[in-house]
């Protein structure tokens, strides 16, 4: 398989930690998202995906974006380790979970919102603080809704790790990056603590990919 990545890239950080936790082989592919460059814009790379964004997994015939239904794939095609709880209600809460971040809260911080907001205007401190205001609100929802759960940890869902726990550790990253205070969510920086304590979270960390710089 061959995932089509950047270091930095909380949606590729999902998909890695689903490749890991699954022990499966992958070659990575860097697009350079960084705005000086911003490879994935380019023709060569709207080949592979005409939405022009990251990440894409590339598994014989079948090339695919979007990461949670990457995850679905993984998890329909090498269903072991499984990476969705067995429990019906278990299963929709741990989408429901993964949802409110990919759907939510990622989307209002990825690079081309950030530039368009920039071309109307927003200068940086005011594109900082929306990041801020949106990452916030997102994961004051995830520290209730895993409460209301009843979190009992070390994951998001109890014992196993699920595509919960691939989107928050992911957006609590993204939280660092925008120097978001993490006080607020003790629940939340447990479970991170914990899944990276894991090899398969550990090895997905942006720091650890090749094209980090
Ligand atoms: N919903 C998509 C989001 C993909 C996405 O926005 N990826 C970002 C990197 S984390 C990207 O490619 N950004 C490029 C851009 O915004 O122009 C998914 O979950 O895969």
């Amino acid at each position: 398989m061959k995932l089509y990545g950047y270091w930095r890239s909380s949606a590729a950080y999902r998909v890695r930690i689903a490749l890991n936790l699954k022990g499966l082989d992958y070659e990575t592919v860097s697009v350079n998202l960084a705005p000086a460059v911003r490879e994935h814009r380019g023709a060569a790379f709207r080949a592979v995906n005409p939405q022009a964004r990251i990440p894409v997994l590339v598994d014989g015939e079948l090339t695919l974006s979007q990461s949670l239904a990457i995850l679905e794939y993984l998890e329909d095609k090498y269903p072991e380790p499984p990476i969705l709880p067995a429990n019906r209600e278990a299963r929709a809460f741990a989408r429901q979970l993964a949802l409110t971040i990919a759907c939510d809260v990622h989307p209002l911080q990825n690079s081309g919102v950030l530039l368009y907001l920039a071309e109307l205007g927003l200068v940086e401190p005011q594109r900082v603080r929306w990041c801020r205001h949106w990452i916030a609100e997102g994961l004051t929802t995830f520290e209730k809704l895993l409460a209301d759960g009843g979190a009992s940890g070390p994951y998001c869902l109890g014992g196993d790790v699920t595509i919960a726990d691939m989107c928050l550790v992911p957006q609590i990253y993204n939280a660092r990056r925008f120097e978001v205070p993490l006080d607020d969510w003790p629940t939340l920086r447990v479970v991170e603590e914990n899944c990276l304590k894991l090899e398969a979270f550990d090895r997905a960390r942006p720091e650890r990919q090749p094209d980090a710089p």
